[in-house]
């Protein structure tokens, strides 16, 4: 029966189909309802794991063991993960293994743009790429088979357009699959006597996956228009029909690595003029240029962010450009820290101290970097600001990191580990929030709760960090400006490392209520201007120059009152 699915939601269903019986991932926008859908399936064990290499090492553990099983995540994600994959293409699986990477063009909710593509043709694992739910979920049943077939850990790719829209997709039943341990150290065990066996082995696999790839039903060839030729794959596909319809002759690719060299010499062979449309690198196009063919790729669509049927009949059909950007009408709504953020406070704090370098890091505080807090100076991935406010410490500039719970677990307390062992002494400041908020509130190991909402053993931050050295841990609630401003000018002070816990709950979590909105006393507004620097979203200047606040917007959180030197921010009498 078919039902009307998200991406994602067809990607989890076909594991779940598939016998899966095991999925350990980190979330990562676009990636992270896979195995928030995959976590409803009672059949299936399902975590959150603390990071992707350790999502990925789990699962792989499980295949040996002998359970289907997978592990989901963003394409910096696969860069976390990139050590086991390498070694995993070694091992090959036991049971079907999938490892679901989600790119994203145009980096909706992303610090980089990078193609997942190279990692499938650099690990020599076989990579498939679908381009709607229907073959989201037809796509993970098979990537499954095809796993235990050429003995590959099987990527799926994805696109946070493919991810996130939805489409009719064709439900079936769970088929249990289990297959028994088999003890094999020559095959997992891979130092390096036996790694160079299964090196051996990989090239053949690869052999026998590009003749797979020459014959499968996950590559399709449609001859409509001979006139022009279009070889495409995943939400391009889409686009290129979209636009061109049967005025073009399309060679799609589910298998985007190895790719298929006589059906792609084939088809160029057949057509007057080739383009390869593909989001991010010229992947598909090198490959082509490498078989001799003279296709029309980046030369004509750029390398940058996502493509449209729009620009596909702007550079094809010569289509006049579209004047207008976006949505005529529409205002802008750049990203802002909700009304009631804890982490707003933070950055107001360390803008009170001059001069202060602040090494950020990924998460809801990433937006302190925007105005009007503007209080962040460098953000490069999860767990940096650590090491890289060491880095800054060695060399002369005194810098606070700042760095979320679920980031700090991430692979935060590495880079904290490398401070303490190397006699730093830098101040980090955990932005305890207790939750992954960027990413849409996944549980992590610091607040104690499971994906699937039950309790678990919580990861005690402070007793962690007192574990790997530091002895100066202060747990301090963030909305103490005056307080938590000392604090961090007295441990920039200090000549060991310390770190500062600011614990306050996300003002989405279902928890939190603060009561009544505030309101502003236009007798007593001077327009000093001093409560609209901290960027809350319900404060805004009115037309008489006073500021206001949007009663639908405030929170209730009151941090404002602590700006206002003429209490005009007063507790409205509305409920929260
Ligand atoms: C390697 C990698 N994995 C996943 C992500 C997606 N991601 C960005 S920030 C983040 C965690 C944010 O949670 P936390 O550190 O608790 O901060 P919060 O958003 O709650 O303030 C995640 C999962 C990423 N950017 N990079």
């Amino acid at each position: 029966m078919k039902f009307l699915m998200l991406g994602n939601e067809a990607v989890a269903r076909g594991a779940y189909e598939a016998g899966v019986r095991f999925a350990s991932a980190y979330p990562g926008t676009p990636s992270t309802e896979i195995t928030e859908y995959i976590s409803s399936y009672d059949e299936v064990f399902s975590e959150w794991a603390p990071n992707e290499k350790v999502a990925v090492e789990a699962a792989l553990g499980a295949s040996l063991a002998g359970a289907r099983s997978m592990s989901a995540m963003k394409h910096v994600g696969l860069n976390v993960a990139a050590d086991p994959l390498f070694t995993a293409s070694y091992t090959g699986v036991n049971a079907g293994f999938l490892i679901c990477v989600a790119d994203d063009p145009g980096m909706h909710s992303s610090q980089n743009e990078q193609d997942s593509r190279h990692y499938a043709r650099a690990s020599k694992t076989l990579m498939l790429e679908p381009s709607d739910s229907m073959e989201c979920l037809y796509f993970t049943t098979r990537a499954f088979e095809l796993s235990e077939t050429f003995d590959t850990p099987v990527l799926l790719r994805l696109t946070t357009r493919v991810s996130h829209s939805r489409s009719l997709a064709d439900q079936g039943a769970r088929r249990e699959f289990k297959r028994a341990y088999k003890r094999d150290p020559q095959k997992y065990v891979m130092m390096p006597a036996m790694a160079q066996k299964r090196h051996k082995f990989v090239e053949e696999r690869v052999l026998a996956l590009k003749a797979f790839a020459e014959s499968t039903d996950l590559n399709a060839v449609e001859y409509n228009d001979k006139r022009i030729g279009v070889i495409t794959s995943g939400m391009s596909y889409n686009y290129a029909k979209d636009a061109l319809g049967d005025k073009a002759s399309y060679l799609k690719l589910g298998v985007v690595y190895p790719l298929p060299e006589t059906l792609i010499t084939d088809f160029a062979a057949n057509v007057d003029e080739c383009y390869v449309l593909e989001e991010l690198d010229p992947y598909i196009e090198e490959h082509c240029r490498a078989l001799g063919l003279n296709v029309k790729g980046k030369a004509y669509f750029t390398a940058l962010g996502e493509y449209s049927a729009k620009l596909i009949r702007e550079v094809i059909l010569n289509e006049p450009p579209e004047k207008t950007a976006g949505i005529p009408g529409l205002p802008g709504r750049p990203p802002v820290m909700c009304a009631g953020c804890p982490h707003r406070a933070v950055f107001y704090a360390l803008k009170q101290i001059p001069g202060l370098i602040v090494s950020g890091d990924i998460g809801c505080y990433t937006l302190g970097a925007l105005q009007p807090l503007n209080m962040m100076d460098s953000c490069v991935c999860m767990g940096a600001s650590v090491s890289m406010a060491h880095g800054m410490d060695k060399t002369g500039s005194r810098a606070v990191a700042v760095i979320g719970d679920s980031t700090f677990i991430h692979s935060g307390v590495t880079g904290l580990i490398d401070i303490v062992y190397n006699k730093g002494s830098s101040t980090v400041i955990i932005l305890d929030n207790s939750i992954t908020g960027m990413t849409g509130h996944q549980n992590n190991p610091a607040n104690g709760m499971t994906i699937k909402g039950e309790p678990t053993r919580q990861v005690d931050l402070k007793k962690l960090c007192n574990a790997v050295g530091v002895d100066r841990v202060f747990t301090v609630d963030p909305f103490d400006l005056k307080g938590f401003t000392k604090l961090v000018k007295t441990e920039l002070e200090q000549n060991e490392p310390s770190v500062i816990i600011a614990r306050r709950p996300c003002a989405l979590l279902k928890t939190v209520s603060f009561g009544a909105p505030y309101v502003i006393d236009k007798e007593k507004c001077v327009k000093c201007g001093m409560c609209l620097k901290i960027g809350c979203p319900a404060i805004f200047k009115a037309a008489d120059g006073k500021s206001a606040i949007d009663s639908t917007l405030c929170a209730g959180c009151a941090y404002c009152t602590n700006l206002c030197n003429f209490d005009s921010i007063i507790k409205g009498g509305g409920q929260a």
